[in-house]
């Protein structure tokens, strides 16, 4: 039994996850997946409109603003852009983060108070 090594030199990033084919074989993540790499080695543009931890977020925009592209609890509102599949809910106050982004508290950071939710949303329209 003889084993070929080889080693990979171009620098396609097949999946547009941001991580040369290469380097992921070096970090032992997937080449064809986009949701299987290392943040700490994304070197090129990332080009896949993939949301790997289902926050609404795109990996690509969680990268450009430092936050955690494997952390459904990572992420700032204000990027959301596609819609949220995770079931989480960071805060813990019962509500999963995705039903607090569609309904009217929109901060699953902060726990939902009845109170100063309506005063926030006031103020949300006023400023419109
Ligand atoms: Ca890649
Ligand atoms: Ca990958
Ligand atoms: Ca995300
Ligand atoms: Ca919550």
């Amino acid at each position: 039994m003889s084993q070929i090594t080889v080693a990979v030199t171009s620098n396609v990033d097949c999946d547009g996850d941001g991580v040369i084919d290469a380097d992921e074989i070096a970090d032992g993540t997937d080449p064809n997946d986009a949701c299987s790499y290392d943040p700490a080695s994304v070197t090129v543009a990332v080009t896949s409109n993939v949301d790997c931890d289902g926050d609404g977020v795109t990996d690509a925009d969680e990268i450009a603003n430092g936050t955690d592209p494997n952390d459904a609890c990572s992420y700032n509102v204000a990027d959301i852009t596609v819609s949220v599949t995770s079931t989480v809910d960071c805060d813990g106050d019962g509500v999963t983060d995705a039903d607090e982004i569609n309904g009217p508290d929109g901060d699953p950071i902060q726990q939902t108070e009845p109170i100063q939710t309506i005063h926030v949303v006031m103020i949300h329209q006023v400023l419109r």
